[in-house]
């Protein structure tokens, strides 16, 4: 039933005590950064005055442009011998968010995702087809070397190729897949394309995460690939996956508390909420040594649930992930910032002052399509200019979000004037 039954099942008491000793730990790491030293100068923050958990509401939150400002390395508690890795969050080139890890960061994430597999009912005897990115984003390494941890087969597939996937799943008999719920979507077409039913399926098991979807999906998903569905939770920030996991009784995710301190904030009033309350999530991050990160600010929208778990685990649970408080689009896995577009866009001199950014999914795969008003004078140019003009604008967008949207080029005044705030997004997809 457990990995770690003493540490999953501990008192609430015994966790106060080891989040607050790991809290008062961190907060010393913290001092030694950059960053961090600074930033307790500036707010007046004695970190030796932090001697209750409740205290924690008294030090400032940390966000993503404190992330980018501090880049490459100004958050770093290690000395640089130290750390092994580093994984940056998806979507960006340039000056994205980097996280640093240590080896004993990377044993624990390890520890933290196989106790999170292991909730779910996976166990050593299972194969398990890791089709998220390996790379700088977490989603692939993080699992892989969780479920390694685990003792499960794992078959390393990463992103696309689907034929491939498909091939090594039947082969190979996978029992467990990690995959974003779009790419389940899409994959589930391909499979019937290829002539299977989901009885010829050995999957008995997925693990979704890295995207927001409706608990509707997760039904529509489970009866079309006949298998069950477990939400799992994480940001780069915080390691990435195995933030929080659903258990076998699948009413919310348990928040690994012996790694994290969440909290649930009124995002306006920055003020903590009670438990059971909707606001955006706050995490500190207080079992990691190369890069401490206090209150961090997700710009996730969920509760926590404050009843117990059937299951008998003790560290609280919180809802599924409700939306954001920001802009960012997840599209295809990928995180992405309007704002980046309309960098791009706005740098090139023929691209005019309107744009539009249209989101839709097909056969499960997420399709960005750009709208973008030209100046007039181009549109008596030549056809090939045109063309040249697509393409560049694609190039530049591509390496910068990584994503390969389509570009459409319309006269000046083709697109609804603004009234107010700019509607630059229309996002069609259902979650
Ligand atoms: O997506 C880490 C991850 C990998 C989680 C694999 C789960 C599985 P980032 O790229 O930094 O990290 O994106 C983090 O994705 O703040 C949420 O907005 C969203 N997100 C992640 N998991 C879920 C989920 C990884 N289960 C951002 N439900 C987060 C809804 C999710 N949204």
């Amino acid at each position: 039933m457990f990995f770690q039954k003493d540490i999953e099942t501990m008192s609430r008491d015994d966790l106060k005590d080891l989040q607050l000793t790991r809290l008062t730990r961190t907060l010393a790491d913290a001092d030694g950064t950059d960053f961090y030293a600074k930033y307790f100068k500036d707010n007046k923050i004695d970190i030796k005055k932090i001697t209750t958990l409740e205290h924690i509401k008294d030090l400032p939150f940390t966000t993503k442009q404190d992330l980018r400002t501090s880049y490459p390395d100004g958050m770093v508690a290690a000395d640089k011998s130290e750390i092994v890795r580093i994984h940056a969050s998806s979507g960006t080139t340039g000056k994205s968010t980097v996280i640093f890890y240590t080896q004993e960061d990377i044993d624990n994430w390890a520890i933290q995702v196989a106790r999170a597999l292991y909730s779910t009912g996976a166990r050593k005897e299972d194969v398990f087809q890791n089709m998220m990115g390996y790379g700088l984003f977490t989603g692939g390494l993080g699992l892989h070397y969780g479920a390694e941890k685990l003792g499960c087969t794992v078959i390393p597939t990463s992103t696309g190729n689907s034929l491939k996937q498909i091939q090594m799943m039947m082969d190979f008999n996978s029992t467990m897949i990690h995959i974003t719920p779009s790419y389940a979507l899409h994959l589930i077409e391909i499979i019937k394309n290829e002539g299977y039913s989901h009885e010829d399926l050995p999957v008995k098991r997925a693990y979704f995460g890295a995207e927001p979807y409706s608990l509707e999906t997760k039904e529509k998903l489970e009866s079309l690939w006949g298998l069950k569905a477990y939400d799992c939770y994480g940001l780069s920030e915080m390691n990435g996956p195995g933030v929080a996991t659903e258990c076998e009784y699948q009413h919310g995710m348990h928040f690994t508390e012996d790694y994290y301190i969440p909290e649930i904030i009124d995002p306006e009033t920055c003020e903590q909420l009670p438990d059971g309350e909707e606001g955006e999530l706050v995490i500190t991050h207080i079992n990691r040594r190369a890069m401490p990160i206090i209150r961090y600010r997700t710009r996730d929208l969920t509760r926590i649930i404050p009843e117990p778990c059937q299951c008998g685990r003790t560290h609280r649970r919180i809802d599924r992930i409700k939306g954001r408080t920001d802009d960012m689009l997840i599209v295809g896995g990928v995180n992405v910032f309007p704002s980046q577009i309309e960098s791009v866009l706005m740098q090139i001199p023929e691209v005019g002052n309107n744009y539009q950014i249209v989101l839709t999914r097909d056969g499960g795969l997420d399709k960005m399509l750009i709208k973008v008003e030209l100046y007039s004078k181009l549109f008596s140019g030549e056809l090939n200019e045109l063309n040249r003009l697509n393409r560049h604008i694609v190039e530049k967008l591509r390496s910068l979000i990584v994503l390969n949207p389509k570009v459409e080029f319309l006269e000046p005044g083709t697109l609804p004037p603004s009234e107010g705030k700019a509607k630059r997004v229309i996002d069609t997809r259902q979650i």
